[in-house]
């Protein structure tokens, strides 16, 4: 006879804290949201840290290499998806190690005998009023000028004026050797009064620029997440197929920690990828592995050698796993057994494996939620593609800007590696859609209200760090009906009133 469960499964939107004493010493500035990446022996620390508890997902319409960017200058780590070749998985992963704070590749380029007519049509394009002129056209070629919009008139130039004949040329820029640390360059910028600075190799190479406006930024970030050479820390996703020659290109490239990317991954094929990792890279790098939603598939990944393990089956925004097969279980369920037998595996060994809560975030309080419940962190799909930094389109539909968003398992992803089990390779049916999401701006900007309000709630449970509000947090679950109530009721809301007055 089958198992039955009696309780049903629950989401994070049936939850709600109750606040504990809020001391004195209980507020935003004193809250430490780091937490650890990779198993650790108690008494040690994890070898690999985040200053806050947030993960980007493993999807190609959201972790590249300028997401990754951007989420480790906010303190988290981002998983480069695998949905694609090695060497173009590597080079991401390259370009977010190579990336230096400040210092920028140059995005807009062009060769002396373009025109003007070329420099407007690239302006409108990228955004950008610099544009390096190369010997190649390439962001790397030999420099031989730079145009800004102070050198030419659209009033009075002809549209076909060769670059040549208005940039201002290599023998009149100021600019920085190779090497020049980030306060050299801004103090240069600040003594010639510079927008930029470009900094060039002994052959007059371009290597980056230098915007006065990036340093302001840098400084800006005090959560940035950084290795021990002061490089962005960055993951990748894996799968269990191609592992053996995958995972040796995404160490040699600089991962810091890989995850094997799976719907369902309580799979022998997920304990030969741990074991692949264990045997060649034990203590180079640590593998996250799942996703999982109950006790057993925890305890079978941990046993095969896991270093944290990813949590949720179906509640991803794009997923449609539990409409296609069934199979599944309510995200703060799944994370709440998930979280006792981690509890349970401590006790018995001392060792402590991290959870990361995956997909189904819907609003900003269900991190708070997920980290009560036993999150280390949260993996997200949704929130990131909505921001600038994600690698998708963004479009006007109506009177509203939108990015798009398409889960792993569409058929426009085709990832037919996370869904595999065993067959032919290929998708025989979708457990993904193809979305917009409203588009909301810059990363940090959003992240910024979003920790803000973890930190917030976090007060309101006497909570100074994630352990602690795990510890002492208090969770109660709600009737439809209040549900009702916790949002604006029986009021007419002003911004949906069409009205006239009279
Ligand atoms: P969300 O943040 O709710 O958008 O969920 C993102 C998660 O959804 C991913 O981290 C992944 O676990 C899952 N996902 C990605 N693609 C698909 C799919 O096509 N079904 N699901």
């Amino acid at each position: 006879m089958a198992f039955y469960y009696q309780e049903p499964s629950r989401t994070f939107s049936e939850y709600l804290l109750i606040p504990n004493l809020t001391r004195t010493d209980n507020i935003p500035a004193n809250v430490d949201l780091t937490v650890p990446v990779v198993k650790y022996r108690t008494g040690e620390q994890s070898a690999l840290r985040m200053n806050i508890p947030i993960v980007s997902a493993i999807m190609q319409s959201v972790s590249d290499n300028n997401l990754a960017v951007a989420l480790a200058r906010s303190g988290g780590i981002s998983f480069i998806h695998g949905s694609q070749s090695v060497a173009d998985q590597a080079e991401m992963i390259r370009k977010v190690k190579k990336y230096k704070a400040g210092f920028v590749i140059s995005d807009s380029n062009l060769t002396p005998d373009h025109t003007l007519r070329d420099i407007l049509a690239l302006k409108e394009r990228k955004g950008h009023s610099t544009v390096a002129v190369t010997e190649d056209g390439t962001p790397n070629g030999k420099l031989l000028g730079i145009v800004t919009s102070r050198d030419y008139r659209i009033s009075r130039d002809a549209l076909d004026k060769p670059i040549r004949e208005f940039m201002t040329p290599f023998a009149s820029l100021v600019y920085g050797r190779e090497g020049i640390s980030l306060s050299e360059a801004n103090d240069i910028i600040w003594d010639h009064k510079l927008n930029c600075l470009p900094i060039i190799d002994e052959n007059q190479n371009l290597m980056y620029f230098v915007f006065r406006k990036d340093y302001d930024s840098h400084k800006e970030n005090p959560y940035e997440l950084l290795d021990q050479h002061k490089r962005y820390v960055v993951g990748a996703g894996v799968n269990t197929r191609d592992f053996a020659e995958r995972i040796p290109a995404l160490v040699e490239a600089g991962a810091d920690v890989l995850c094997i990317d799976s719907s369902d991954g309580f799979s022998e094929w997920q304990r030969r990828t741990i074991e692949y990792v264990q045997a060649n890279f034990k203590g180079q790098i640590g593998i996250g592995a799942g996703n999982v939603v109950d006790r057993e598939g925890f305890r079978y990944l941990v046993e095969s050698g896991a270093d944290f393990v990813k949590v949720g089956i179906g509640g991803g925004s794009i997923c449609i796993t539990r409409e296609q097969k069934g199979i599944g279980r309510g995200q703060a369920t799944a994370l709440i057994e998930v979280a006792a037998a981690r509890d349970e595996y401590f006790q018995e060994t001392g060792i402590y494996i991290p959870i990361c809560s995956d997909g189904g975030i819907v609003h900003d309080y269900h991190i708070t939620l997920a980290l009560a419940m036993g999150a280390d962190f949260v993996m997200m799909g949704r929130y990131f593609a909505r921001f600038d930094e994600s690698p998708t389109k963004k479009f006007k539909l109506g009177n509203n800007y939108v990015k798009e968003y398409w889960g792993e398992g569409s058929n426009r992803a085709r990832n037919w590696q996370r869904y595999d089990l065993g067959g032919g390779q290929g998708l025989s049916f979708e457990e993904g859609v193809d979305s917009y999401v409203p588009y909301a701006g810059g990363l940090k900007e959003n992240l910024d209200i979003t920790l803000s309000k973890i930190k917030s709630t976090m007060c309101n449970c006497g909570a100074l760090s994630i352990p602690e509000l795990q510890r002492t947090a208090r969770i109660t679950l709600v009737s439809s009906t209040s549900l009702i109530e916790g949002g604006a009721h029986d009021v007419i809301l002003k911004d949906k009133t069409v009205y006239s007055e009279t």
